[in-house]
């Protein structure tokens, strides 16, 4: 790499300047970027599974319009992600590949099932808040492209986030037995939603480097912490348990106290090794062959069909 392009391009980076697909770039800055971006594309829109087969059993129609509506705008972040990694020089259909072949990841806590609607209902609350956590604090980030994408999204999740604590809210204030479906969606998601921010900072793997270019604006322990710091107390409101009888905030440290997530089934998870990762990317792989034929439409010359104006 040429030493004074990248003293260039770190210097930008600590001035604050926005890097832009054209500008040049390190190779490593770009294949973490393609990483990452694709990585949290493909959460999108694995993402709007478990959620996606509630939409017909939501109660009433008002959520379920609302549910709809949810799922879409998730489907829609994954269009804009994959628009962003796109500018790094990878194209869709080789995203979309990798995806389909199991060979890139996407978020461990979709591969978890959505047994009842109050499964639903903790991912609309917390594991969107736990999204925006990450992604208000990306979105400061480096990286042009990424960084307009994440102010958009997160313009749309704070809707998701109403909507799941309304819901939430719901069951919480209504009979005995809507709170121990969502008590029970607790214990069985508690879990995932603390590997969800991804392995302790001691053992991350691209952290550092992340940080150093400012794609990443927090540590993986950070963002934990703060998820922690806002959403643990709104739980204990509302009367419900967590999981972990070490949970506590550490008045020395300032920080939160927990056990130590199992990174050993972390790591089988995102390595397609979860309850519902292979039937994840079976959907997938049927929605691909099924939307082959428009794709080829659309690239066929007969396409360039055009709407007479009289
Ligand atoms: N799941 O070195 P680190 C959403 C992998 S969007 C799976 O610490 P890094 C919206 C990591 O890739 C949710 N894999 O990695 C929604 C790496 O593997 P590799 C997604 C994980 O990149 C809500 C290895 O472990 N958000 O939920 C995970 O520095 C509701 C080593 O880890 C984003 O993607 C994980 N949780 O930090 C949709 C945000 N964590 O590639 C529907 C952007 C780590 O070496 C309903 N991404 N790994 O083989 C990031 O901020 C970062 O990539 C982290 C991981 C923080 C996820």
């Amino acid at each position: 790499e040429d030493p004074i392009k990248l003293a260039e391009f770190e210097a930008r980076i600590a001035r604050g300047e926005k890097i832009e697909p054209a500008d040049w770039m390190p190779a490593l800055y770009r294949k973490q970027l393609i990483r990452m971006i694709e990585q949290h594309a493909h959460s999108e829109i694995i993402g709007a599974l478990p959620e996606g087969t509630w939409i017909t059993r939501a109660p009433g129609f008002k959520r379920k319009l609302a549910l709809m509506a949810k799922v879409q705008d998730e489907v829609g972040h994954a269009q804009l992600l994959y628009s962003a990694a796109e500018t790094l020089g990878k194209t869709r259909e080789e995203m979309i590949h990798d995806l389909i072949t199991g060979k890139s990841k996407y978020s461990n806590i979709f591969n978890y099932p959505a047994f009842t609607w109050a499964d639903a209902c903790f991912i609309s609350w917390l594991v969107d808040a736990g999204a925006i956590v990450n992604q208000l604090a990306n979105a400061k980030g480096s990286y042009g492209p990424y960084c307009r994408a994440l102010d958009r999204i997160c313009a749309e999740e704070s809707f998701h986030l109403k909507y799941g604590h309304h819901c939430v809210i719901f069951l919480a204030t209504g009979t005995q037995k809507q709170r121990d479906m969502f008590q029970e969606a607790i214990n069985r998601w508690w879990a995932p939603m603390m590997h969800f921010f991804g392995p302790a900072d001691k053992i991350s793997a691209h952290t550092q480097v992340l940080m150093n270019w400012k794609v990443k604006m927090a540590t993986n322990d950070d963002t934990r912490n703060q998820f922690l710091d806002m959403y643990v107390p709104k739980i204990w409101e509302l009367g419900f348990t967590i999981p972990d009888p070490a949970l506590k905030k550490n008045t020395d440290t300032g920080r939160w106290d927990y056990t130590e997530p199992d990174w050993e089934e972390f790591k089988r998870v995102i390595n397609g090794g979860g309850p519902c990762n292979e039937e994840r990317l079976a959907v997938r792989r049927i929605a691909e062959e099924r939307g082959k034929w428009v794709r080829e439409a659309l690239r066929s010359p007969k396409a360039s069909y055009v709407m007479p104006l009289a």
